[in-house]
């Protein structure tokens, strides 16, 4: 019996994943590594030293702890530059109603994203108060696909996982969602997110009413 439902946010609600991809890439561009597209994809959804890491696996050389640091913050700083501008139309189209939707209908709404930043963009977009518990990233451990971030939303919710569905645009957030015990929706493209129990094109196309009877 569904009784919540776990957002992701970059990618599924915010017009976020461009920002991240194009302020990586600038990054990899002054260090010299080679990104294209299928890099682009595998960062999608994981933590931003995860992140750092599988980018780092085309490097020439190996970077101390210190260098990473200071690298994972200079792609921080690109990333902050441009949400800075951030406002509700930055919000992906059909995002709010979706959300509002499932509030409706009765069901509890969570966030689960794996960014920093997430507390700052809900601000921004003003959608902070239609999520009845938030996972604070800082205090989760294990980057998607590890379920820890998404278990945190289920029980901030006080719902077991069974009861809780969750909606991603990576495979990385697919794969913790399953590994949570959680039915996933899959917003996006099928090459990326073969896994998902329910593929959709977009956050518009989220319609609860066909997810409950
Ligand atoms: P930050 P999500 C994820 O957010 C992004 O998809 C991913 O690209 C990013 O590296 C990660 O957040 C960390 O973000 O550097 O802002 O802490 O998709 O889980 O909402
Ligand atoms: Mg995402």
């Amino acid at each position: 019996n569904l009784r919540g439902v776990i957002f992701d946010l970059d990618g599924v609600i915010a017009d976020t994943a461009v920002v991240h991809h194009a302020a990586w890439k600038k990054l990899a561009g002054e260090i010299g590594i080679p990104f294209d597209d299928s890099v682009g994809e595998r960062l999608k959804g994981v933590d931003r030293r995860a992140s750092l890491d599988i980018l780092l696996e085309q490097a020439a050389r190996t970077y101390s702890e210190t260098e990473k640091e200071a690298l994972a913050s200079r792609k921080n700083d690109y990333y902050r530059q441009q949400i800075e501008g951030f406002g509700p139309q930055h919000l992906l189209p059909g995002a709010r109603t979706a959300i509002e939707s499932v509030r409706r209908a009765g069901l509890k709404t969570a966030l689960a994203s794996a960014s920093r930043n997430a507390p700052l963009l809900l601000e921004k977009l003003g959608i902070a108060d239609l999520f009845d518990y938030v996972v604070d990233a800082n205090h989760i451990r294990h980057a998607k696909p590890d379920p820890e971030i998404f278990l945190a939303a289920a029980r901030g919710l006080g719902l077991a996982p069974s009861e809780c569905l969750g909606v991603e645009d990576a495979a990385a957030g697919i794969a913790s969602i399953h590994s949570a015990g959680m039915k996933a929706v899959g917003i996006g493209q099928p090459q990326a997110l073969a896994g998902a129990d329910l593929l959709l094109p977009d956050v518009a196309a989220f319609d609860i009413s066909r997810l409950t009877t």
